[in-house]
């Protein structure tokens, strides 16, 4: 029963494993504030830098399960603002200070698949098309359409900032997923007849 179990702790170990053993993916020089030219990011955590004159920073980054995207931005120089885009570059929501303080913080059910996270200081703003505005305060507008870049309306103030996302998943079980809580429940039904 012991080694049963151990078995077990093995696999849940390796399941949490997968999802918290990151590093920060750290911006490259100064990431671009057009949509399609995001930097890739590749993790979770991201970490960047707004510098003078900077209009902005915008990542793109691929999840490969639906979920609820939860983005966090916090700073101790600038008063962020986040904006979170789809892969056809469509607006769909933003924030500036709902995260405490001057920090951001959004949460937005989203699709497998490729999204763009814009952060800058809180005078930042999408431009679309037609060369309108929107300043990324909730909600996007119906018919806002797809974002060519983000743009910081003045300089405010410079400074680093980490985005810390977070993927709730509310759907089906990725395979790997599925495989590791096989194993658990063949794990436990080994243990009944054991000390049945
Ligand atoms: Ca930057
Ligand atoms: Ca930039
Ligand atoms: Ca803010």
């Amino acid at each position: 029963m012991k080694s049963t179990l151990n078995k077990l702790g093995v696999a849940i170990a390796l399941a949490t494993g997968m999802a918290s053993a990151q590093a920060a993916y750290i911006e490259s020089g100064d990431a671009s504030n057009f949509l399609a030219s995001a930097q890739l990011a590749t993790d979770m955590t991201i970490q960047g830098t707004i510098g003078q004159g900077d209009e902005g920073d915008v990542f793109k980054l691929v999840f490969g399960s639906a979920g609820i995207l939860t983005i966090q931005a916090a700073s101790s120089q600038i008063d962020t603002n986040i904006g979170l885009f789809d892969a056809g570059f469509n607006a769909l929501a933003g924030d500036d200070d709902s995260g405490g303080g001057l920090n951001s913080l959004l949460s937005y059910a989203i699709s497998a698949g490729t999204y763009y996270i814009g952060i800058g200081d809180y005078a930042m703003y999408a431009v679309n098309a037609s060369n309108q505005s929107w300043f990324l305060d909730g909600l996007a507008p119906a018919g806002f359409g797809a974002v060519s870049n983000i743009e910081n309306q003045t300089s405010i103030s410079t400074g680093g900032y980490t985005l810390s996302l977070s993927l709730q998943n509310n759907a089906v079980p990725e395979p790997a997923t599925l495989g590791l809580l096989g194993l658990g429940l063949l794990g436990m039904g080994m243990m009944r007849r054991k000390t049945a």
